[in-house]
């Protein structure tokens, strides 16, 4: 009788621990727009758009300010997120790369701590998913109409808008999940991504809306290197008539080549009901356009504005799949005990020095914009001047569902930071590598930001710049060949190599600084 007591007691005592820890594990959904610029999100407070669904999580969480890429383009930084580590060391250095599948990634560490995986929506690592209990992924970079979506491997084109669809995808296997376990979800959108394909409920948002041009738009890039000078991602001059500004509906045969190709298939995945909706939400301003005939400033200011307008479209709905999956939390009763990370993979040019487009480790496309609301954690809205990384989003992710960080990790957990246990700086000072140098002729780049430097190498130039961030937060005055600031050279300098070999990084061999660099031994001899 005593004997059964004990082996009953024992029973429960177990089940019950198991319950409590399957309560005390939080869920986590790590939500990843592609391109979303932190100018953007209203609660950042630049004014241009109201995104009500992603503040809310902010009113509730921590806004980091300064959360930076360490390689500003879709794949690499995606690849960086799910291992923790540089790109020369996760292999995936640009977008023409293959994911080795085969390594350690977070989502693997957490699958193998008793959590229940899952990827929905934009991917982009070419190779399949793995370590994931259900993925559900746009193939490249996907549509934004009637997309393409390959299920656990079984490719097939869905009716609907691209956003949308991501979500539906999210919260049926949210529905059909192990529900015994604790879930981590990479919910992955691909807007607001290049070609800025509105839905169509948006089609008219903004069109008397004239948004304000960036105070450098007009830059002309004095005291820059030629690196910047030779780039082609300028709004007035780079972006394609048909493709990026919706010029055009069916081309004629001579132009469907390059992008005119790719934007005649794009339109061509549009019901023809579709296609008559499109033209009678274009057709009039396009036809206002050619009627005023625009040139010069004018022009560029005129790409601009239509630019803005879809790009901000696109975030809209967006913002409206964030509050339906926090509504279908609420209605499950998951709302309580699930960690909500809203990112993008970098940063985005909404006409800062005349730009689209990302690539630079200036401080538009190196800054992406984060928010973590934990409940029960991080109850109000908080804000954050702590220098955090992707880098660091695996090792906090582990950290924060109690898991082990892999010495062999490059980043740092921030959970003392949203914990509010940590005031300071995670990082003081960051590296950064930039490899493709294929579209708009950026050119490859290292570099190191402190809180208040940044210096930067264009290796393959042999080109280098500086900026002084507390008085050019804009990064227009290359102070590099100033030589008040021949001191800050010095130490940024060392501060890269440093960081360099300090992450393993081998590209470039050499720094060949223009300048004898005191090194310890030469200051001892002087
Ligand atoms: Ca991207």
């Amino acid at each position: 009788m005593v004997r059964i007591f004990i082996v009953v007691a024992l029973f429960l005592h177990t089940s019950q621990m198991l319950a409590q820890n399957a309560s005390a594990r939080p869920n986590i959904i790590y939500i990843m727009s592609d391109d979303h610029a932190y100018q953007a999100i209203s609660a950042y407070g630049y004014g241009l758009n109201q995104t009500p669904n992603i503040d809310k999580l902010a009113d509730q969480g921590v806004l980091f300010n300064k959360a930076f890429v360490t390689n500003s383009i879709c794949g690499p930084s995606r690849a960086v997120m799910l291992t923790g580590k540089h790109s020369h060391i996760n292999g995936f250095k640009d977008n023409h790369s293959t994911f080795d599948g085969s390594q350690q990634t977070v989502t693997k560490l957490l699958h193998d701590g008793g959590y229940t995986t899952a990827v929905v929506g934009k991917w982009h690592l070419i190779s399949d998913p793995q370590g994931f209990d259900y993925w559900n992924i746009l193939p490249g970079q996907g549509e934004y109409y009637n997309p393409d979506f390959v299920e656990n491997g079984v490719r097939k084109k869905v009716p609907g808008y691209v956003t949308n669809l991501t979500t539906d995808f999210a919260m049926n296997w949210l529905d059909n999940r192990d529900k015994s376990k604790p879930f981590f979800l990479i919910y992955q959108q691909k807007a607001p991504h290049r070609n800025w394909m509105p839905e169509p409920k948006y089609y008219h948002m903004f069109d008397s809306t004239k948004f304000p041009l960036p105070g450098n738009f007009f830059d002309n890039y004095d005291t820059r290197t030629s690196a910047v000078r030779e780039q082609e991602m300028e709004i007035a001059t780079h972006m394609h008539d048909f493709y990026d500004l919706k010029l055009a509906y069916d081309l004629p045969k001579e132009q469907q080549k390059g992008l005119g190709n790719n934007w005649q298939n794009i339109f061509n995945r549009m019901t023809p009901e579709e296609k008559k909706e499109w033209e009678k939400a274009y057709g009039p301003s396009n036809e206002a356009f050619f009627k005023a005939n625009l040139t010069g400033k004018e022009l560029a200011v005129w790409k601009y504005q239509r630019y803005l307008q879809d790009y901000l479209r696109c975030v809209q709905s967006v913002d409206d799949n964030v509050g339906r999956l926090m509504e279908y939390l609420k209605a499950n009763g998951l709302d309580k005990n699930t960690i909500i990370i809203y990112t993008s993979d970098q940063g985005f040019y909404l006409g800062e020095h005349g730009w689209f487009d990302k690539r630079w480790i200036y401080e538009e496309s190196f800054r992406t914009p984060l928010i973590v609301k934990w409940p029960g954690v991080t109850n109000k809205k908080t804000i954050s001047n702590s220098m955090v990384q992707n880098l660091d989003f695996a090792e906090t992710i582990l950290d924060m569902a109690g898991l082990p960080i892999p010495k062999d990790m490059q980043g740092k957990s921030f959970a003392p930071v949203l914990k509010g246990k940590q005031k300071g700086d995670v990082h003081d000072a960051l590296y950064y590598h930039f490899y493709e140098n294929q579209e708009h002729k950026v050119a490859k780049h290292i570099g190191v930001r402190t809180d208040r430097y940044k210096l930067i190498y264009f290796y393959e130039k042999k080109e280098w710049e500086l900026y002084d961030l507390q008085k050019d937060k804009s990064e227009m005055h290359n102070v590099y060949n100033d030589a008040s600031y021949s001191k800050i050279r010095e130490m940024m300098t060392k501060k890269l190599q440093e960081m360099k070999e300090g992450y393993k990084d081998t590209e470039p061999a050499e720094l060949n600084a223009p300048f004898e660099m005191k090194t310890k031994n030469s200051k001892k001899s002087a």
